[in-house]
């Protein structure tokens, strides 16, 4: 019934080839399975998880910038475009231009965004700095309200609420106006976000909670867990990790992340930069990613900014690309990471995965087209608690010269990572549209794939396709 499945390695490397002619495809087929992902998105999506990198939008013109950030990263971070003084510099005039120019170059390129953040004591506008009490809260859940709704269905995870706990060894929340509002504020964001976009992964995100032992650590772990067993709506933990020689990173990250994905949320690496160079840099990175890997629920990492230049604190060297855009030692070990990681692949949770197949949608269609005719077939490929991983396999029945293909996923799915082609997505969402990433000839009898993550959020049903040749 269905053509024989491709691995993702191979499929990578016969639509790689594809696009150059058609006879060169023969060859490809006859090559060893061995290329392993060449980007740091196409390494990551091997087990299903996503690499992103906070954006400026100030520096899309910039070309080095924007090919390499379009060509290694699959989930988009606003690195200021989003905050409360961003977007809504006057109390309620709101001003999502540079948002929106972020959030439409990642979608135009086939990518997901991370929102970022609706909540947080800093950047905050001036006329909210000397806010309190309910007025400010009101304001504060109105700007939840409001920025939410504007961007509902094209964010994957929202920062709903950022750095709240305070440093040091208290474990309690961070003095702030905010704060001063009453400690349910928090949730109270967190409920807003829900109600505004129901679709989007809702996290509480911060920074030097990755030693496990630490105060902060547990303080934010406890408000979790508390979320969790009263019904607040949370879905993520983000992890900023903002490395330097004062804060290596820690050697029970691994144990840090886990444990906090076993209260029932996913974990995300947010804000990843670690200050240093050569080897030793290289081998902290390594340790993220592995640390990352080794939890089932550890959705993805965010770098944060592209090159060192670009960086927050750019004298720290801290990113994967030198000021030149050139890779560094650290990128090389990330991605040599991912890659073995990808054949590891993480766990999944048996208890959550279905008990019985999904009802099949119709998983072939061969549409005629005045241009030839092509195949879509589904096959399964891994699943874990939260998410599934699939493989379109597109059969030319004639000689073509290209082929595009839908596919359908059905709510609350959403597509969070794909390979080996070009996708673009519709204004829902749920339809995205694949095309080969080189010129897509293929000869009748020829297959090539394509691959891609859903997020099922419960739902297994699998993906309808299309098929349409010229
Ligand atoms: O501080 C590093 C990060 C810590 N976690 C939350 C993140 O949102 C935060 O990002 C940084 C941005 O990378 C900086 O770019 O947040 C800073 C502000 O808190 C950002 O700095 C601001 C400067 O304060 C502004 O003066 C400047 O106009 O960047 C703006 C744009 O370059």
């Amino acid at each position: 019934m269905t053509t024989p499945r491709l691995t993702h390695r191979r499929g990578r490397l016969v639509a790689a080839v594809s696009g150059l002619a058609v006879t060169a495809v023969t060859v490809a087929l006859a090559l060893p399975a061995a290329a392993a992902g060449s980007t740091l998105q196409a390494a990551a999506s091997e087990s299903g998880r996503y690499f992103g990198t906070a954006i400026a939008a100030s520096r899309l013109s910039d070309g080095t910038y924007s090919s390499i950030a379009n060509r290694e990263f699959n989930m988009i971070t606003a690195e200021n475009e989003m905050k409360m003084d961003a977007t809504e510099p006057n109390q309620n005039q709101f001003s999502y231009g540079n948002g929106d120019r972020i959030v439409s170059w990642a979608r135009s390129n086939g990518k997901q965004v991370r929102g970022h953040a609706l909540a947080w004591h800093s950047q905050q506008p001036g006329w909210m700095q000397n806010m309190s009490g309910s007025s400010l809260r009101n304001a504060m859940l109105n700007h939840v309200t409001q920025v939410a709704t504007h961007y509902k269905g094209q964010v994957y995870a929202w920062d709903v609420v950022n750095e709240a706990f305070a440093d040091g060894s208290s474990g309690g929340r961070r003095d702030s106006n905010l704060q001063r509002t009453g400690n349910d504020w928090i949730e109270a964001a967190f409920r807003a976000a829900r109600a505004a976009d129901p679709g989007a992964k809702l996290c509480y995100n911060d920074y030097n909670t990755d030693n496990w032992s630490h105060a902060k650590t547990q303080g934010v772990y406890n408000m979790v867990r508390d979320f969790k067993a009263r019904g607040v709506p949370i879905d993520c933990v983000g992890f900023q990790a903002h490395f330097n020689s004062g804060n290596p990173v820690p050697s029970n990250y691994d144990v840090t992340l886990r444990n906090f994905a076993a209260l029932g949320v996913d974990v995300q690496i947010t804000e990843l930069d670690i200050e240093g160079s050569g080897s030793s840099q290289a081998q902290q990175y390594q340790g993220v990613v592995q640390a990352c890997l080794s939890v089932s629920r550890c959705t993805g990492i965010t770098v944060w900014g592209v090159r060192d230049s670009d960086s927050w604190r750019a004298s720290g060297t801290p990113l994967l690309f030198d000021g030149s855009g050139n890779k560094k030692a650290a990128y090389t070990s990330v991605l040599n990471q991912l890659n073995a990681g990808g054949t590891t692949t993480p766990t999944s949770n048996p208890t959550s995965n279905p008990t019985s197949n999904p009802t099949p949608s119709p998983t072939t269609t061969t549409p005629p087209t005045s241009g030839g005719s092509c195949t879509a077939t589904y096959s399964e490929g891994q699943k874990w608690n939260d998410r599934f991983n699939g493989t379109v396999t597109i059969r030319a029945n004639t000689n073509i010269s290209s082929w595009q293909s839908t596919v359908t996923v059905r709510s609350p799915q959403k597509i969070i990572a794909t390979w080996n082609g070009s996708p673009t997505w519709d204004s829902s969402g749920n339809v995205m549209t694949m095309r080969p990433s080189g010129s897509g000839a293929l000869s009748a009898g020829q297959t090539t794939s394509f691959g891609f993550t859903v997020q099922h959020g419960g739902n297994w049903t699998w993906p309808s396709l299309t098929c349409t040749a010229s």
